[in-house]
């Protein structure tokens, strides 16, 4: 095995180095993974322009990385479920396995989970990693490495879509239109939702929506105010949406998901923006909108993986940038500026 273990390592702001890390060797309940592709979410990429995010804070050197495949190169003994050669995506965040919350099966609610390149964890942008094995999900082989690390950001929408309980009687506002809204929208469409449409500030990505199959976009003007940006969405549906799915983090679209959605209908919130922000909760009590945060995933890399492996969802429009991990760099800086229309960067570490 070559010795190489060429990492991206974030030392702090705007300090991103490629330099050799050790390889590790895998415990009994573990794999080594030859790394195949790593996908760069927007939160690495807040780590490296602001050095935290909230109360997780860069304060030593840090692998980045947690979209993630791979190739397994060595068993840990009491490794079942794999054997070298088989192709994995990678679920990145391993939960204590012991709380109340793993017990129930909420495990992306334990208070110890350790998830990858949230510091001070490292993460996966390497060429080797070494993970738990019962969190490697081994792909079909006509389901590629690029698909596996891109089951990461599809499992926060098929776990969102679960918490906002879509179905075939579904009409679903999406709002937002990054990577997240963007998976949402093929989320809710493989699930039979009746009519999905999807807002965003920015033309280039509603474009990608209607590739992707959205009924309708919907481009929001700063200017316009929220009484007549809700007429114009329920003048869209012919009706109020039963389910909205809330995917930037502004408090604006925040407000917009309580005050659009149908009486009785589900806001489900993925977006994580300020801490705190000032939102129309009268409004949202008295028609009864139910209120649903999302927390990552759990229990979902199979769901996900079956919607990809089945063609019921492709994912694969949504990388617009490839790279090496040799230009690492360059891949964040098209991933921060969203130079050229970028939406999903993507790095092959082979
Ligand atoms: P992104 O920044 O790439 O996409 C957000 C999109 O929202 C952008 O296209 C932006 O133009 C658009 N936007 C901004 N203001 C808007 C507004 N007022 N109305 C409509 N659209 C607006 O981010 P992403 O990677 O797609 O992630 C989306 C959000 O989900 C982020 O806040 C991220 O932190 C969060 N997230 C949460 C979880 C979770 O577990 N809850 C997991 C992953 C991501
Ligand atoms: O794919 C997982 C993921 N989670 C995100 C963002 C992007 N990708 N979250 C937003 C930030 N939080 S956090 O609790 N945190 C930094 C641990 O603020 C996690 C979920
Ligand atoms: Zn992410």
């Amino acid at each position: 095995m070559p010795q190489n273990n060429l990492s991206a390592v974030l030392y702090g702001i705007n300090d991103l180095r490629l330099e050799n890390t050790s390889i590790e060797e895998p415990d009994d309940d573990e794999v080594l993974l030859e790394m195949g592709c790593v996908g760069i979410c927007g939160s690495d990429v807040h780590y490296l322009v602001n050095g935290r995010i909230g109360d997780f804070i860069v304060k030593k050197p840090m692998i980045i990385g947690h979209e993630s495949s791979g190739t397994v190169a060595k068993l840990g003994k009491n490794v079942k479920n794999l054997k070298i050669g088989d192709r994995v995506a990678v679920e990145p965040g391993i939960p204590c396995r012991k709380c109340n919350f793993c017990k129930e099966g909420r495990y992306n609610l334990c208070q110890d989970v350790v998830f990858c390149a949230t510091p001070p964890v490292d993460g996966a942008l390497r060429r080797f990693y070494k993970h738990a094995a019962d969190f490697c999900f081994k792909l079909p082989d006509h389901v590629s490495l690029e698909e596996g690390a891109l089951l990461e950001p599809l499992n926060v929408a098929v776990f969102a879509c679960k918490r906002g309980g879509i179905g075939i009687d579904s009409t679903v506002l999406i709002l937002g239109a990054g990577p997240i809204g963007l998976v949402s929208l093929l989320v809710a469409k493989a699930m039979g939702a009746n009519k999905v449409v999807i807002t965003d500030l920015i033309e280039s990505r509603l474009a990608m929506a209607k590739k992707l199959g959205a009924d309708a976009t919907y481009l929001l003007q700063k200017d316009k105010s929220e009484k007549d940006v809700v007429a114009d969405i329920h003048a869209i549906f012919g009706d109020a949406p039963n389910r909205t799915i809330e995917a930037s983090g502004a408090q604006a679209s925040i407000r917009l998901s309580m005050l659009v959605t149908k009486p009785g209908g589900v806001a489900v919130l993925v977006g994580m923006g300020a801490p705190e922000v000032q939102v129309p909760l009268l409004s949202a009590l008295c028609n009864e909108v139910d209120i649903r945060g999302v927390f990552r995933y759990a229990n979902s890399y199979n769901d996900a993986l079956n919607l990809v492996a089945s063609g019921k969802v492709n994912v694969k429009p949504l990388i617009t940038h490839r790279y090496k991990l040799e230009e690492t760099k360059q891949a964040f800086e098209t991933s921060r500026t969203g130079a050229d229309g970028a939406i999903k960067v993507m790095i092959h570490c082979k």
